[in-house]
């Protein structure tokens, strides 16, 4: 325990009157909510890349936060060191999960053998740590959008040495989340896209991206890896168009290629607002197709138009998620990983605990109260009676099939004209407000 001396282990639960910047006003890990813990619940996890890796560089400056883990000795001592703090963080922050890339907890080598070696011997000790600290691995990925040669695509690249690159890393990414019992492994396809038409042909390139998720799926069934495959859909950023663009565009693609039943999908807040879309609509065209395994907790700014990655903290935007993660029963094997990372002004560690208890906090807010509005019915009344015409007559005759275009037709020439019921937008929205307090 040596890199964050200043904070408490764990972390305080202290209630929504307490100003202590470092305790929990929401976020009571072992409160019931219905017949789970918030814990449970939530499952809440830390992303390596952003919390342990991130410097605060961008694009117009160098990095801005100095951590004690990145800096002194080879890079594999520096990797080593940031497990350390990794472990020491989520102990304090008393929370569960963590989420990595390869290239996150492990160097680059030399060659790519040295990267798999280096892989393998971090891998080992986070396994280690895992057993020590009881904390569990929520997904594993690779990262295939970093090196430059996935500068043009990974599994889709014109270039087969570059798909067959990216092949071997997955496949080496896949048996390390297994070796740390990961209870999920993503795929986010950064640069499965393109840049211009003039150089692309498209159908190639998502033949080639089934073609890699089918190797994928063959070879998890191989080793017996019991884990989740998730997609995590974004419509551009880094490459312009990308192929996984969004909930119903990655469903399509796996309907279309016989996928559909080895996939759930990993939906971000900052990449529905990306994609044009609420956070809510990407979870609730997920959760429709039995297809919302889990969440990226973040969200973006209203006023930038990229891929901002800030800590979650909208009360009314974690409500209506939870409100659908609790309609569908939960999330199994996914959780709430908050891929998120602190402004590049934000230079300090403590603000890295501030951070995750404003995330946790909104969303255990959040979860309260979609479980009040759920447990008090109104609005699934409401539905219900939105939809009633379907349960007799026409309606039901229409979903049934056995009524068609022209039976209609002989019907509606001699019927009255159909009676308009309000949707009661506003009265649903006051309601909702009703419950934020
Ligand atoms: C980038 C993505 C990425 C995935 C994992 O925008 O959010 O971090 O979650 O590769
Ligand atoms: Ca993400
Ligand atoms: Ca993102």
């Amino acid at each position: 325990m040596a890199y964050f001396p200043d904070v408490p282990s764990p972390i305080p639960f202290e209630g929504r009157d307490s100003k202590n910047p470092l305790a929990f006003k929401w976020y009571d890990k072992g409160r019931k909510v219905g017949t789970k813990t918030m814990a449970d619940h939530l499952r809440c996890s830390v992303a390596y890349w952003h919390t342990m890796k991130g410097s605060g560089a961008d694009m117009f400056g160098a990095p801005s936060m100095q951590r004690a883990w990145s800096n002194g000795g080879s890079p594999m001592d520096i990797a080593r060191k940031t497990l350390d703090a990794t472990f020491e963080f989520l102990q304090k922050l008393g929370v569960t999960y963590y989420c990595f890339h390869d290239r996150d907890i492990a160097p680059a080598g030399a060659t790519f053998a040295e990267s798999c070696r280096n892989l393998e011997a971090i891998a080992g000790e986070a396994k280690l740590l895992q057993k020590e600290t009881g904390i569990r691995l929520l997904w594993g990925t690779a990262n295939l959008f970093g090196d430059p040669i996935y500068g043009q695509g990974a599994a889709t690249s014109p270039n087969a040495a570059v798909m067959a690159r990216a092949a071997a890393q997955v496949k080496l990414a896949i048996d390390v989340t297994q070796m740390l019992g990961g209870e999920n492994y993503v795929f986010w396809g950064g640069r499965e896209g393109y840049e211009t038409l003039l150089n692309t042909d498209i159908r190639h390139e998502q033949d080639q991206m089934a073609r890699f998720f089918r190797m994928a799926v063959d070879y998890k069934k191989q080793i017996g890896f019991t884990g989740q495959f998730l997609i995590e859909p974004k419509p551009a950023e880094p490459s312009k168009h990308q192929y996984d663009f969004d909930a119903a565009t990655t469903l399509g693609f796996l309907r279309a290629y016989g996928l559909t039943d080895h996939f759930k999908l990993n939906i971000e807040a900052n990449h529905a607002t990306l994609a044009g879309h609420t956070f809510e609509h990407e979870l609730a065209v997920a959760s429709a197709a039995g297809a919302l395994g889990s969440v990226d907790a973040n969200r973006g700014d209203l006023l930038l138009g990229w891929d901002t990655d800030q800590f979650p903290t909208d009360v009314y935007s974690a409500t209506f998620a939870m409100m659908i993660i609790l309609q569908q029963g939960g999330l199994g094997t996914g959780g709430l990983n908050f891929d998120a990372k602190v402004r590049r002004s934000s230079t300090d560690t403590l603000d890295l605990f501030h951070a995750h208890i404003g995330g946790m906090d909104t969303f255990a807010r959040g979860l309260l109260i979609a479980h009040e509005i759920i447990s008090d019915g109104v609005l699934a009344q409401h539905l219900a009676n939105r939809y009633a015409s379907f349960a007799s007559g026409i309606g039901k005759d229409i979903m049934d099939g056995t009524v068609g275009l022209a039976d209609i037709y002989q019907r509606e020439r001699e019927s009255q004209d159909p009676v308009l019921t309000s949707g009661r937008q506003e009265m649903l929205e006051n309601l909702i407000n009703s419950y934020i307090r």
